[in-house]
């Protein structure tokens, strides 16, 4: 009998033809390529009590100070610094900062609990911290870290006792940035994401990786996603996050279009903001679609400025897409996936390009620019044919160098073949455009936050009353999706539904909070021991309908 022949990978492509990419130049460089062009544009804007402009000749020389101020701190290539920072003009400082040097950056939610940041810090293996002073108390018990340079925690504003003041690293004298020596596959962003499974890990994004990804947006005579250097990018989403500190602020930055730095979110200031500064493009999550959509207060502000609405980090209803292409009948509406071991774009709206396609509702866009995409079949593996839903697998040099430490997760998520596989279940139709409709991974998405299971799971372990858990997502209509548990009482003790809640939420970052506990016999789980989270959601629509 002969072998049959191993069935060809059907690959898919974007629907725009690939470009020139030049990976060979360190981030800052490429993002600061057209500098002589663009040396007097606002590049960032700050909102606050001031409302600070930054031109581009400014954010780079800044940006080349806070390099010699941290190398003079001690800070050396493949170091790692925290930033623990909502966003502000420092953020973008110390981020290409970290580019000048050959070292990276890490970035946490300000938000995060002390247990939360400390895990963070210690598996990042970060030097230095730059935060702000209202957060530094979270920083207590890392004191021994402290020993490692001369000074470790600084802050943007006036600093507490132990701490420096963000100024004197743009006191620092530009010209003495030690030189490096940095490859393109040196690690510069190192972002945590929980991945298909297990918990946070550090995801090794190189400047290929990064610079790969910018391009595939920004670059080439049509853009798929067109920024112009007089457009006003609305920087909401928080920086820590893989989407804003890519797709917002590093793409503006390349493309020479101001960024509009929000610290935080707040309906009437958001609005105030984007019809004063005339916000050309807004970079969203799908709550934020629905409060632009449904809430009366918008009435009330011109948002005719805004010319293009990128949604991404979960699913948008079409009905919501709809929704607000009635208020903002002018901006064109469509979405970005992401995720970030991929770099993080995996495709991009066509109808953002120079030359725009228009795009279907629904529709995540098109794969983007020199990158490969397949749909395997959930158990044979095997690559499918268009409109067919599988696995979406991408191949490509933005796709991230792997976790940090891990090899065991980066091979169990990059095959040898070089696929990352996303835990996305989704196909790409006969116009190459790609639309996501369910998650094979554990991940919860709450408003776009990553919420992983896992985590939750071992937290609740830990519980002396607990003898088994697990914690699967439920649908909700405001955030998109958020964690409940079922939960194994231990024979002795006799938690109550809210004694549990409280147990996580004292530990955890707001959205990780549980919203629903269920105390069950058992927890389903495989012959291999693995939790059947498909039964137990099965179990919350079921419950739901009832
Ligand atoms: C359905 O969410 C992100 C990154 C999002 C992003 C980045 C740049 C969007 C647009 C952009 O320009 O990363 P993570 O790692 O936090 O979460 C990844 C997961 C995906 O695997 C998918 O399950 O978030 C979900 N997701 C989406 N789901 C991301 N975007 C979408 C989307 N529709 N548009």
């Amino acid at each position: 009998v002969e072998a049959e022949p191993s069935p060809e990978t059907i690959i898919f492509r974007s629907r725009f033809p690939d470009i020139p990419i030049n990976s060979s130049l360190p981030l800052h460089a490429y993002c600061f390529e057209k500098l002589v062009e663009f040396a007097d544009n606002p590049c960032l804007i700050g909102c606050g009590r001031t409302e600070p402009v930054y031109t581009f000749a400014e954010t780079h020389l800044l940006s080349r100070r806070a390099a010699a101020g941290l190398a003079s701190l001690g800070v050396k290539q493949g170091d790692v610094i925290l930033l623990l920072l909502q966003n502000c003009p420092e953020f973008a400082f110390a981020f290409i900062s970290v580019s000048f040097l050959g070292a990276a950056a890490t970035a946490a939610n300000p938000f995060c609990t002390p247990a939360e940041i400390h895990k963070q810090f210690k598996s990042s293996g970060a030097k230095l911290v730059i935060t702000q002073s209202a957060y530094v108390d979270k920083l207590r018990g890392l004191e021994d870290f402290r020993s490692r340079l001369t000074a470790a925690i600084i802050t943007v504003d006036d600093p507490p006792a132990g701490c420096l003041p963000f100024s004197v690293l743009a006191a620092a004298d530009e010209t003495m940035i030690p030189e490096v020596s940095i490859n393109a596959d040196d690690t510069v962003a190192l972002p945590f994401s929980s991945g298909t499974t297990g918990l946070p890990k550090g995801v090794e994004l190189t400047h290929r990786n990064l610079i790969t990804s910018i391009a595939q947006q920004v670059d080439g005579e049509n853009p798929n996603l067109h920024l112009r250097s007089r457009d006003v990018v609305l920087c909401l989403l928080p920086l820590f996050h893989i989407y804003s500190l890519n797709s917002v602020l590093l793409c503006s930055m390349r493309a020479g279009a101001a960024v509009l730095l929000m610290p935080k979110f707040e309906m009437g200031a958001m609005l105030g903001l984007i019809e004063r500064h005339r916000v050309t493009v807004a970079p969203v999550v799908p709550p934020l679609v629905l409060a632009l959509a449904k809430n009366p207060v918008v009435e009330n502000y011109d948002l005719s400025s805004i010319r293009i609405v990128i949604s991404g980090a979960a699913p948008l209803g079409k009905e919501l897409e709809a929704a607000l292409s009635g208020r903002l009948p002018h901006a064109i509406i469509g979405q970005g996936y992401g995720m970030t071991e991929a770099g993080p774009v995996l495709s991009m709206c066509p109808a953002f390009a120079k030359r725009p396609v228009a795009a279907k509702s629904g529709s995540c866009g098109t794969i983007v620019r020199n990158a490969d995409v397949k749909v395997i079949d959930l158990e044979t593996g095997l690559s499918l044919c268009r409109n067919k839903c599988g696995e979406i697998c991408i191949r490509g040099p933005q796709v991230m160098k792997g976790y940090l430490n891990d090899p065991d997760a980066t091979s169990a998520t990059i095959d040898v073949e070089g696929w990352l596989h996303t835990g996305d279940i989704g196909y790409v139709d006969d116009d190459d455009e790609v639309f996501i409709v369910d998650r094979v991974k554990e991940l919860i998405k709450f408003k776009g936050f990553q919420v992983p299971p896992a985590e939750l799971e071992s937290l609740l372990l830990s519980h002396p009353c607990i003898a088994d858990a697990a914690v699967v997502s439920q649908k909700d209509e405001a955030v998109g999706e958020v964690p409940v548990a079922f939960v194994v009482r231990s024979n002795g003790g006799d938690p109550s539904e809210n004694e549990v809640k409280e147990f996580i939420a004292k530990q955890v970052v707001f959205y990780k909070r549980l919203h629903r506990v269920y105390f069950v016999h058992a927890i389903p789980k495989s012959p291999a021991g693995k939790i059947l989270r498909k039964e137990l959601r099965a179990k919350l629509a079921h419950s739901a309908a009832n």
